[in-house]
């Protein structure tokens, strides 16, 4: 199977292992990034890693993605709360879009509970920990392959 999986990551996520490893867990983004790079590797799908604290730069990678990805793995972080422009890219992207949250969102503030990426997401995982963004490279192979 031939196919690009763009695995993208939002504000503050590059302090992953670094800071509040109660909640994000101890994994960094660099160990997350590796096991992403595997997990796809297994089904014969390139990975493209991204992160950025800026939602411009999400955004046009999001459009990037329209001409080089088959699918789409993100975490917005704090924008999944705020954005309706990520919303709005995403909403341009024809592939299967997986949004993945390191912790429960359910489980924390009331404002964390609404999403507007899950408006446009065809799968959320939530509260499964770094292991989240390997189950949605599981399901993003199972999406493209039922699709070829
Ligand atoms: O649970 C998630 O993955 C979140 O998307 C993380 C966001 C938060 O705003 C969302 O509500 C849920 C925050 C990312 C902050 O990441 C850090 C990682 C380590 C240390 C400090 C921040």
């Amino acid at each position: 199977m031939t196919g690009t999986i763009y695995v993208l990551n939002g504000p503050n996520l590059n302090l992953l292992g670094k800071r509040q490893p109660e909640i994000y867990g101890h994994e960094t983004l660099a160990d997350v990034e590796i096991a992403c790079l595997s997990q796809a590797e297994s089904y014969g799908l390139e990975v493209r890693c991204l992160q950025s604290n800026a939602e411009a730069q999400l955004i046009d990678w999001i459009h990037a993605a329209r001409e080089e990805a088959d699918a789409i793995v993100i975490n917005p972080g704090a924008f999944t709360h705020t954005s309706i422009a990520i919303l709005d890219a995403l909403n341009a992207f024809e592939g299967p879009v997986i949004e993945v949250h390191i912790s429960n969102v359910h489980k924390r503030e009331e404002f964390r509970r609404h999403s507007y990426v899950s408006l446009r997401a065809d799968g959320v995982i939530a509260g499964c920990g770094t292991q989240g963004y390997l189950l949605a490279i599981d399901r993003v192979a199972k999406l493209v392959t039922a699709t070829n």
